[in-house]
């Protein structure tokens, strides 16, 4: 087993056992466990190391990059891998704690015991995810005040699709089915990225997403399967929510600004409009089985190149989204700012906690 097989995801401490060899020589031995804060320490001490040997860092980088080994806390990378990285991972984070919204809407309304304690277990799988990923951008060198306060205060984007409101119990199935299918389709690919520590958040986080997306798909099963009325509730959920999750993987490839960097540091393997595609083929043939209609007058099979072709989103209502204007934007932005005031006493009360425990092992030792 390895460093890299020994790390859980959400550790927060992060298990450093790392020769640095050149040539086969080991030039700067590390073997200790450090708190995420103490990255940058780890960091420098490999570096001042290599610079003793004259070497060139940005090779080091390309050449893990070449073998496709990960990138790990204490390796150097350059600035703006780590900034794109520190975006990336934190919308991601805020996107999953953004996300636990318009479904927890419905948590009090499930219409039986057991959808109740499975929407539960889901919104609460989701809070986790959040959880995962700031832990996996703090070993960045950034702290979660900082990232929250981003979120807070507006600055940070999170998906789009946590801006529509779910008006009934089918947009709980649909938002499972099609919003998780979506998340799943973009986060296979990023259990392969550069990153070690969000390469293996993902791992965790995809298996739960399975899941998840199994949920949604029997809700509307049973909904597709059931009165004439359940089943228009069905489509109407399918057609609000299908524009929607197309936007999930973001604008066109020709008006994507981060893909080119993305791709060349193995951040994304794959492209926006490549996951789109695989999305639109894997989701057609799942509404057929529901006997739903995808609200896509276009949507014809081309045999040529073995997909769908379909009708873009409407990029105009995703860029106003994004930019704060969609119709639910203000009110998840109220609720994250009220969850986060009202949960100071519970940070505060660990925060003491902690402290009482530090000051108790100190006397002991
Ligand atoms: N929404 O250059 P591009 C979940 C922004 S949570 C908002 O293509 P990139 C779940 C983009 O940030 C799943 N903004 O960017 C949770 C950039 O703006 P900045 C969330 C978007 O990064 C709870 C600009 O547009 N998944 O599943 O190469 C319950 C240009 O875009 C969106 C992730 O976060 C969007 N949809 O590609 C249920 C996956 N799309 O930052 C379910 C990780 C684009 O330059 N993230 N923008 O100001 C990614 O894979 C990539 O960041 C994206 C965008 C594919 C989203």
């Amino acid at each position: 087993m390895n460093d890299r097989d020994s790390m859980k995801p959400g550790d927060l401490l992060l298990p450093v056992k790392s020769f640095c060899r050149l040539s086969g020589q080991i030039i700067a031995p590390l073997s200790f466990e450090i708190h995420a804060f103490s990255v940058k320490f780890a960091y420098s001490l490999t570096r001042s190391a290599y610079m003793e040997q004259n070497i060139n860092f940005e090779d080091i980088f390309e050449s893990k990059l070449a073998k496709n080994d990960f990138i790990e806390p204490k390796d150097w990378m350059p600035d703006n891998y780590r900034k794109h990285l520190i975006r990336q991972i934190s919308q991601h984070a805020h996107s999953e704690i953004v996300g636990m919204l318009p479904e927890g809407n419905w948590i009090t309304r499930a219409p039986s015991l057991r959808s109740k304690i499975v929407l539960l277990a889901k919104v609460q799988d989701e809070g986790g995810h959040g959880l995962y990923l700031y832990t996996a951008a703090e070993t960045l060198g950034v702290s979660r005040d900082e990232l929250l306060d981003a979120l807070h205060t507006g600055k940070a984007k999170y998906s789009s699709i946590f801006n529509y409101p779910t008006l009934t119990w089918a947009d709980v199935g649909a938002i499972g089915w099609l919003v998780d299918g979506a998340a799943i389709m973009n986060q296979v690919m990023l259990q392969r990225s550069s990153y070690g520590p969000y390469s293996r958040a993902m791992v965790r986080i995809c298996k739960e997403e399975s899941f998840h997306q199994r949920q949604g798909y029997e809700i509307m099963t049973h909904l597709a399967f059931g009165t004439p009325e359940q089943k228009q509730m069905a489509q109407d959920a399918l057609n609000r929510w299908w524009y929607p999750t197309m936007m999930m993987f973001g604008p066109p490839d020709k008006d994507s600004p981060n893909s080119e960097n993305a791709i060349k540091w193995r951040i994304k393997r794959e492209t926006n409009d490549q996951l789109r595609q695989r999305f639109v083929n894997q989701t057609v043939p799942q509404a057929e089985y529901l006997g739903l209609t995808v609200p896509d007058e276009k949507l014809t099979w081309n045999e040529a190149k073995q997909g769908y072709d379909f009708s873009e989103p409407d990029w105009v209502e995703f860029k106003n989204v994004i930019n704060g204007n969609g119709p639910c934007n203000k009110q998840r932005l109220k609720a994250r700012n009220d969850a986060h005031k009202n949960g100071a006493w519970v940070r505060e009360a660990a925060a003491a906690y902690a402290k009482k425990k530090g000051e108790s092992t100190a006397v002991a030792a």
